[in-house]
């Protein structure tokens, strides 16, 4: 398989989708060179998903954007934009935008009845609600939940106001365990772009990562890369992933049993003697508990659990040893599933320390980053409480705020000191009705609110609930701050608008000012307009906006910066020790097993099948999901069924069924079946984002199953707090 192919199929999924006919098609038809000659070129970085890609928008004579483009300056994309990137314009040209402000007109949540307002309206409603609710509860009862660029400019509001009720899904719905494990076994969390060094890896492990249909664009470039240079992919999954189909070892793990598997591999490493012995010694420590913890855990052990048979476990320990320390056990993102994803993680933080490969070319690379001046603000009031004084003292690795510990404070509790309650709720750029496990939950703390104002382009479900709904302009339409991020090189990105916002549409950054000037907080807001503060920022790194604007990227290399270690060398790590810690003392002192444990899990009943979700390369979550651009690739998810199953309920293939969990949840809208031996007998595979509820999105409205609305069974992870979704089962509605 070649570099060419591998892109191609991670790009449109393994049925190669055509596009012909679709606009997509007509503006892919126009090469870079006649798109820049002929048109205006403003630099921007994407949106559509968390990658961040900088790229261009051209726009046309009569400033028309009309296509998208990657910079080649650029190390997250590689001048290379994913379908869903390109597809971006589908976001702008969105009929079903928000248009105006919106503000409720009866009192009862859930029913959509708004009527447009004016800005200053919808401000002064809001302003008024707040200093009431903060007279009433206090200001730290006023939380925000966000995810993607304007979200920075609501925490400096929602901290200038006094409360730090802060938190993002993509940490405790998403990455949470993985950071935690990290910072536990490391001395810091991962970060993003992840710091792997996979172009020059000969092995690169993926556990429960469909990197390929997880389009994160510069690392599928470079596992193409590592293809082309035959290095050994190996994966784990109870499904047959495209990454699956490039790899020399696919492991057909039983779904929930990937602890067994890494302290089985752990196991064999270390009986083998096949670990990095000089970097353990100088570097870790713990390495003797570690020894004696997984003796027992024997290739044998672990094929009762995980149906993978012993000589396998084996033979693909010995393909990364054999490539150690140019050796990669991918962590992954989407990290929460069982409940004990940190102790997951913690073995793949393990198992990648015990090769050595930290600082080491085809491991993990030391990243670089540009340093960012901030203009000087007045400091924030230090709020009385927050979301961690409402745990009862848990979660004391965790310094983000956990969505789902915020929503559990917005619901009274009866016999309980409720003076520690949420009771106004901004949520910006994230659709917390698809994204939160447990819906009717979610739904409770709504309804329990005095105020919800959401902060979105699209109508999407959480809008309906709101109070006020603030329409923001798309990514193509505004400046928002610098994207400043890790990577071999430390690099700038500029976003700027390529068109006026559409409608009645503003950027966040403006709605931030415009309200704090209401509520009295102008001295957090020193800047008039966001290209003043760009300007003034990047004067301070020795750029420009001038010099931005005509290039997009610029990278600012931190002079001395060492990329890899010298193997065999000290390194200090953050950890009290400053040492890796395969043992890990911070989680024994808060009583967490030190060393990573197994943990039967249950499994389904007679009838049900396990539910496992994951993403498509043409969609990101739910966001993209009447793009019309995007819909044209995938208009709706399917559930991928065992022909075993099929034959047992009968179905065909292409038949909508409709899919109930066990607790006789059942999905609102039918999903089409999918036959393939792909997906493990006792599982079932969904695409998460689709089946939206809200009729004001046309594309979107009724298309497949949502997978959110059938995790009912909530497995909270007790170290992070982050919410397990993988332990719900489903059988078919027929
Ligand atoms: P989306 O559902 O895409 O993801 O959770 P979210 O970030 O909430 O919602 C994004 C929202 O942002 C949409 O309402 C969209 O219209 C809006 N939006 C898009 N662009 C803009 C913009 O420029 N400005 C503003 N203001 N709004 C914008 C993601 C989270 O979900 C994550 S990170 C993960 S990994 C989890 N994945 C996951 C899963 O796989 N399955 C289930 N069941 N739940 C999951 N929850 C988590
Ligand atoms: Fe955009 Fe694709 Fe890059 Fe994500 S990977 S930022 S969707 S181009």
């Amino acid at each position: 398989m070649q570099r060419r192919e591998f892109l191609k199929i991670s790009a449109l999924g393994l049925g190669g989708l055509a596009v012909s006919g679709t606009i997509l098609h007509q503006l892919l038809n126009m090469s870079d060179e006649e798109a820049i000659a002929s048109f205006g070129r403003f630099p921007t970085y994407c949106e559509i998903c968390f990658w961040q890609c900088a790229g261009w928008a051209h726009t046309d004579k009569d400033g028309k954007i009309q296509k998208l483009t990657g910079n080649d300056a650029d190390p997250h994309c590689n001048g290379r934009l994913c379908p869903r990137g390109t597809g971006g314009l589908g976001a702008y040209y969105d009929n079903d935008r928000l248009k105006k402000p919106l503000i409720r007109v009866n009192n009862s949540r859930g029913q959509q009845t708004f009527r447009e307002a004016s800005w200053d309206e919808a401000f002064d409603l809001i302003a008024k609600r707040m200093k009431y609710i903060s007279g009433k509860f206090g200001p730290e009862s006023i939380a925000l939940f966000h995810h993607g660029s304007g979200g920075k400019y609501f925490t400096n509001l929602i901290k200038a106001f006094g409360s730090d009720n802060i938190a993002k899904p993509s940490f405790a719905q998403c990455m949470g365990p993985r950071e935690t494990a990290f910072a536990a076994t490391f001395g810091a969390g991962l970060g993003s772009p992840e710091p792997l060094d996979i172009r020059d890896t000969k092995c690169l492990v993926l556990i429960g990562s469909h990197l390929g249909e997880n389009m994160h664009n510069a690392q599928v470039q470079e596992m193409s890369d590592a293809i082309d240079k035959v290095a050994t992919i190996i994966t784990v999954d109870p499904r047959f992933s495209t990454a699956a189909s490039k790899s020399k070892f696919w492991l057909p793990i039983k779904p929930a049993t990937d602890i067994a598997l890494l302290l089985s591999w752990m196991n064999v490493v270390i009986a083998n003697e096949w670990y990095d012995k000089q970097f353990v010694e100088i570097n870790c420590e713990g390495f003797e508990q570690l020894k004696q913890h997984v003796a027992p855990f024997t290739p044998e052990w672990a094929y009762g659990i995980t149906t993978i048979e012993p000589d396998v476990i084996v033979k693909s320990a010995k393909a990364m040893h054999d490539a150690s320390p140019a050796v990669i056990i991918h962590p992954g993102r989407h990290t929460t599933w069982y409940g004990d994803d940190t102790q997951r993680l913690r073995a793949v933080a393990i198992l990648n320390a015990l090769f050595g490969n930290w600082g080491q070319k085809g491991g993990f690379y030391l990243p670089d980053k540009a340093e960012m001046k901030h203009h000087h603000l007045p400091e924030f009031p230090k709020p009385k409480w927050t979301w961690k004084d409402t745990t009862d003292g848990k979660y004391n690795l965790v310094d983000l705020g956990l969505s789902n510990v915020i929503v559990d404070a917005s619901i009274p509790k009866k016999n309980a000191d409720n003076s520690k309650l949420v009771k106004a709720w901004f949520v910006v750029g994230t659709n917390l009705i698809q994204t939160l496990p447990n819906t009717p939950h979610t739904l409770e703390a709504i309804q329990n609110l005095e105020l919800l104002v959401a902060v979105d382009t699209m109508p999407m479900e959480i809008t309906g609930w709101a109070d006020v709904v603030l329409p923001e302009c798309t990514y193509l339409e505004r400046f928002d701050s610098l994207r400043v991020s890790q990577n071999r090189e430390a690099n700038i990105s500029l976003r700027m608008p390529a068109a006026k916002p559409l409608n009645d549409t503003k950027s966040a950054w403006w709605m931030t000012r415009e309200l704090g000037i209401k509520l009295g907080l102008k001295d957090y807001f020193p800047f008039k307009t966001q290209e003043e503060e760009l300007d003034w920022e990047l004067k301070e790194m020795g750029s420009s906006l001038a010099e931005m604007k005509k290039i997009g990227v610029k990278t600012i290399p931190t002079p001395d910066h060492e990329l890899y270690i010298p193997k065999g060398s000290k390194y200090e790590f953050n950890t009290d020790s400053g040492k890796v810690q395969l043992y890990s003392t911070a989680f024994e002192a808060e009583g967490f097993p030190p060393l990573p444990v197994y943990t039967k899990h249950p499994e389904p009943a007679e009838g049900y099948y396990r539910l496992n979700y994951g993403r498509a390369p043409m969609h990101t979550f739910g966001r993209t999901t009447n793009n019309a651009n995007l819909t044209d690739l995938m208009d709706e998810n399917t559930v991928w069924v065992n022909p075993k199953v099929a034959k047992i309920w009968d179905l065909k293939e292409g038949q909508y069924v409709k899919l109930k969990n066990q607790d006789d949840v059942v999905s609102s809208f039918s999903i089409k079946v999918r036959i393939t031996e792909r997906i493990r007998h006792d599982s079932v595979y969904i695409v998460h984002g689709f089946g939206h509820t809200d009729k004001r999105m046309n594309q979107s409205f009724g298309k497949g199953a949502s997978d959110t609305e059938l995790i009912t069974n909530v497995m909270t992870d007790p170290i992070m707090g982050g919410t397990g979704m993988r332990g719900n089962f489903v059988t078919f509605e027929i």
